[in-house]
């Protein structure tokens, strides 16, 4: 079956919805701070995964290691519309997450290379990333089966009367999944606080969107449920925040939950081994053409909230912090044989 041609950011913003969005305003403006915290982590993220794919090539990763290149404003802009008492949870395709809620890059890389000091204490590697003490409730590897964990999490900040809201992040593959229509319509029956944010990268694994699921138009899975669903692009984080700020206020105040189909695309291959037969150079080339760290980039500089001078001396920091934190991850034990059956169950 041919594919069609991936449509590319127009900078249009909310591109359609189900029903018309509610008007909250505009999200609170960022300050200064928050406008380079965002740039820097969007940054950290991304020179994480360069050398996370440069360890994966010389053998000091194990099994499964998804990158989440090309995404960055989806976990950036959707987790500044909210804060960190906020649940999120997201599947396998989780560094991104991770870092974003306060993961540091240390035991980021130490939990890839399988060591003691990892962030799950080396036993769960790259699809596991978990901060609970800020909301990050994983990474999970079965495809689909974190909406139902999300429904879960907003139902109980629901229960406890904590006008929150939990973001549920899932690949566009995960929309053929039972248990997620299981869980919208929990959610909307119920009116529980979820937002479930589809990361349309329009590709599971080498099979495009019009190949796997009927209706290519994700968001109108909300319909089946009377629920809202949209659909806006994903390149630009301001856009990102924006919709999802609008959802969350929605989710806190009325207590309704959404569907927000995101649409970006990822640079590298599924996981470590995809020959990447199923799309061709050129169709990344145009993406790449859309980057969402180099938008910000220009954005913050036309702002003039930072000069070159001074982002470029952040960048450096970075990218020193990133060889510093791997350097520390590799010199750090593997866990104890005696480990093996700790931390099995909680
Ligand atoms: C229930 C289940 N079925 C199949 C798989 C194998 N699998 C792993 S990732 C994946 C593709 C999912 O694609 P998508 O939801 O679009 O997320 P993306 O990888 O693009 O972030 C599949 C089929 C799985 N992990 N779980
Ligand atoms: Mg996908």
């Amino acid at each position: 079956m041919a594919t069609k041609k991936k449509p590319l950011p127009t900078g249009a913003g909310v591109l359609a919805s189900t029903h018309p969005l509610p008007d909250y305003g505009a999200a609170p403006a960022q300050s200064r701070e928050e406008r380079i915290e965002w740039y820097r982590l969007m940054y950290l993220t991304r020179k994480f995964e360069e050398r996370s794919y440069q360890s994966y090539q010389t053998g000091l990763i194990g099994g499964f290691c998804h990158l989440y290149n090309g995404q960055e404003a989806v976990a950036a802009g959707t987790f500044a519309a909210v804060t960190d008492a906020d649940p999120v949870i997201t599947a396998y395709r989780d560094h991104a997450h991770g870092l974003m809620r306060g993961i540091q890059p240390g035991p980021a890389f130490a939990e890839l290379y399988g060591r003691a000091t990892g962030v799950v204490k080396g036993k769960g590697g790259s699809m596991h990333y978990f901060n609970v003490e800020k909301q990050m409730w994983g990474g999970h590897g079965i495809v689909g089966g974190q909406t139902a964990l999300g429904l879960g999490l907003a139902f109980a900040t629901k229960y406890l009367g904590e006008k929150k809201v939990c973001f549920c992040y899932m690949g566009d593959g995960a929309v053929n999944q039972g248990t997620f229509h299981e869980s919208l319509n929990l959610a909307q029956l119920m009116q529980i606080p979820v937002i479930y944010v589809i990361e349309n990268n329009m590709y599971s694994m080498g099979t495009a969107v019009e190949r796997h699921s009927a209706p290519v138009e994700l968001y109108k899975r909300a319909l089946g449920y009377d629920m809202l669903g949209v659909r806006a692009e994903a390149q630009d984080f301001d856009i990102v925040r924006q919709v999802s700020w609008t959802l969350a206020e929605r989710a806190r105040k009325e207590n309704m939950p959404a569907i927000l189909e995101l649409m970006t695309y990822r640079y590298r291959g599924h996981s470590m081994s995809d020959p990447q037969l199923y799309r061709s150079k050129d169709e990344v080339e145009e993406y790449r053409k859309h980057d969402p760290i180099e938008i910000l980039r220009e954005k913050i500089l036309a702002e003039g909230i930072i000069n070159e001078k001074d982002l470029d001396s952040l960048e450096e920091k970075v990218r020193k912090e990133v060889v510093a934190a791997h350097d520390w991850a590799l010199a750090s034990p593997f866990p104890a044989q005696s480990e093996i059956y700790t931390d099995i169950y909680a």
